[in-house]
């Protein structure tokens, strides 16, 4: 229902009539890597799947988008893809090549919306729901201001912080319905998970191996973990998509590159270089694995579904800001692992974000607790809801 006509309601009509399909603008600029239009297209699509929205999503940068969704076109200024409107967005002044208001109007990540779109917000008879998505922080502050409404200083309009988060009280984070069932549906299925092998690394899954996904930024502690593993008795396959860690591989293997395809082997450690999949394909990658290293936001989350150990490389802040929240996040994570599994999941997370030395072997040890751990925490999180669902439900109480 994207207009500038006045708004009747996301229900509008008599009972007899289908119910008009709520309209949704996402706006997304990306800062950096994968993780803003992740997160945007990622909720974009649960939005319009399982909510019936009509979703379009405005981002500058098609490029970082394409690597994600590869159907998408990189020269068309308006496209759809999975029933989205994807628009390019050219930052700050435009608002697409005709001005639509939707019913909500999601800011991701505080990116600053075009001032004309603004304006029009307030002209439309009903204002839309105004959003601000912030990025995902398992502080415990985030419980407080999740949900605040901003009063804009010169038009009638009201913009909603909404904090994803790991606890009660926050906005959640973004869970499909069918995850659990594709996952469950993977880890059931010899068949499912040999025809991944086969696809995705090219050889069958390795006997008594502990396979281990690395998704990282550049990272110093990288080399000490190698030596570990190819120094260990435990045989390691290690899968990592190419990407910003490639460089380190290559330079530890003597290899001129380590991208898709790559291969190397020293000692016990034997390692492959993957394609970048598209999004979707992503999770298969973390229920593959014993154990999952992701980085930023998104995948961090992915590997919390994933329900295996994981450790994350946090997106780095300037003054170490940071790492308040990589501890609230063990926080939540570790709270009811024995002390010392806790403490040699702790010390890993803080080594692999600089400060001290990885120790594969006692994450190792830990591996049963940790294992049970990750279990119960994908139950703890679903508690708090999907981000979409709770999104989809705060904007219904506002849209009444
Ligand atoms: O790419 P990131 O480092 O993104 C980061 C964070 O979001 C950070 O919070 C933000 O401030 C910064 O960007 C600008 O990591 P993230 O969030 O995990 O996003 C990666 C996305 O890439 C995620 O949606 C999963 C996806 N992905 C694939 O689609 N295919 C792949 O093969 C891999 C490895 C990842």
């Amino acid at each position: 229902m994207s207009s500038t006509a006045p708004l009747a309601g996301p229900s509008a009509g008599s009972s007899a009539e289908s119910p008009v399909a709520i309209a949704c603008d996402i706006f997304c600029a990306v800062i950096d890597n994968f993780g803003d239009i992740g997160v945007c297209w990622r909720l974009a699509r649960q939005l319009a799947s399982e909510h019936g929205w009509q979703v379009r999503v405005f981002v500058d940068d098609l490029h970082a988008f394409q690597r994600l969704c590869p159907s998408l076109a990189l020269d068309r200024a308006r496209q759809t893809v999975d029933g989205i409107v994807v628009e390019h967005w050219h930052t700050p002044a435009h608002a697409g090549d005709t001005l639509e208001i939707a019913d909500v109007v999601i800011e991701a990540f505080a990116c600053e919306l075009p001032p004309v779109y603004v304006a029009a917000m307030a002209q439309r008879e009903r204002a839309p729901v105004w959003i601000n998505l912030e990025y995902l922080s398992a502080e415990d502050w985030v419980a407080d201001f999740h949900l605040r409404p901003s009063p804009h200083p010169r038009y009638p309009l009201v913009k909603t912080f909404f904090f994803p988060g790991l606890g009660p009280g926050t906005g959640g984070v973004l869970k499909e319905n069918h995850l659990e069932a594709a996952r469950a549906a993977f880890e059931a299925s010899p068949a499912a998970r040999d025809a991944w092998w086969t696809k995705t690394v090219g050889r069958a899954l390795p006997v008594g191996a502990t396979v281990v996904s690395l998704f990282a930024y550049e990272n110093p502690a990288v080399d000490s973990l190698l030596e570990q593993w190819r120094d260990g008795d435990e045989p390691i396959m290690l899968l990592a998509p190419e990407g910003r860690i490639s460089g380190a591989l290559a330079r530890f293997f003597g290899l001129a590159s380590f991208g898709a395809g790559a291969h190397a082997e020293r000692g016990a450690l034997n390692t492959h270089g993957l394609a970048f999949t598209e999004q979707s394909g992503y999770d298969a990658l973390l229920w593959a694995s014993d154990v999952n290293f992701v980085r930023g936001e998104d995948s961090f989350v992915r590997a919390q579904w994933a329900a295996k150990p994981f450790v994350w490389h946090i997106y780095p802040q300037a003054d170490d800001a940071h790492l308040p929240k990589l501890d609230a996040a063990l926080a939540h994570y570790a709270r009811t692992l024995p002390a010392d599994a806790a403490a040699a999941l702790a010390g890993f997370w803080h080594a692999w974000n600089g400060a001290g030395a990885p120790d594969w072997a006692a994450l190792r040890r830990h591996y049963p607790a940790l294992r049970r751990r990750a279990l119960e925490w994908a139950g703890e999180l679903a508690q708090v809801g999907d981000l979409a669902g709770n999104l989809a439900l705060f904007t219904k109480t506002q849209l009444k």
